[in-house]
């Protein structure tokens, strides 16, 4: 069961620059960064409020490491902008398998590591009415402290 919004995934060219931004404008501080090879992005999470799953809700701001990268071809496509929205849910595997068995396709067989030790899968946006759309299970620390370092992911801090 999908229980909250867990991220807006937001491209941007400059990490730092944009993070700047949602801090002097908003007041919207970083929770967490970390690069994802896999992935091939560096990224900021930036924690709006806590959830009553016992989870959170986050922006989630991504800069590509190569141009090859999902990110990267988006950016060079359409600008920076909203690039997908993730649900979160305590249960990706059973939820990825339900939406599945509905038709739309689930992009990874297997979820793959996501921010802060999260599992997460994709569902392709041409399924979703144009929205690339993310479920998420967060790591069991996520939400309550600081995140750890997490593998295949680099925590910068
Ligand atoms: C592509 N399309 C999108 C889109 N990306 N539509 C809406 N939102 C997006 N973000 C559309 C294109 O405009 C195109 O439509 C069609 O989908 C095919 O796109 P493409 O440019 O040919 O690219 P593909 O097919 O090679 O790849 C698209 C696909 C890919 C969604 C399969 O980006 C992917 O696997 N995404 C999942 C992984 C990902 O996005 N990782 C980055 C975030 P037209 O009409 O022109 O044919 S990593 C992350 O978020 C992690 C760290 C985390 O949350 O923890």
């Amino acid at each position: 069961m999908l229980t909250r919004i867990d991220h807006i995934g937001i491209a941007c060219e400059n990490l730092d620059t944009t993070v700047e931004f949602y801090r002097a404008t908003y007041g919207f501080e970083v929770f967490h960064t970390e690069v994802n090879e896999e992935q091939g992005v560096r990224e900021a999470m930036l924690k709006i409020n806590d959830t009553s799953d016992g989870g959170a809700s986050y922006l989630q701001l991504l800069e590509p490491t190569r141009a090859d990268s999902a990110v990267g071809k988006w950016l060079a496509k359409n600008g920076e902008g909203v690039h997908h929205i993730a649900f979160g849910t305590a249960d990706v595997d059973g939820d990825a398998a339900a939406v599945r068995d509905k038709g739309v396709r689930v992009l990874y067989d297997e979820p793959r590591t996501g921010s802060m030790g999260s599992r997460i899968t994709f569902l392709h946006p041409k399924d979703c009415h144009g929205v690339l759309t993310e479920l998420v299970t967060a790591a069991p620390h996520e939400g309550t402290s600081a995140p750890a370092s997490t593998s295949p992911s680099t925590t910068e801090h």
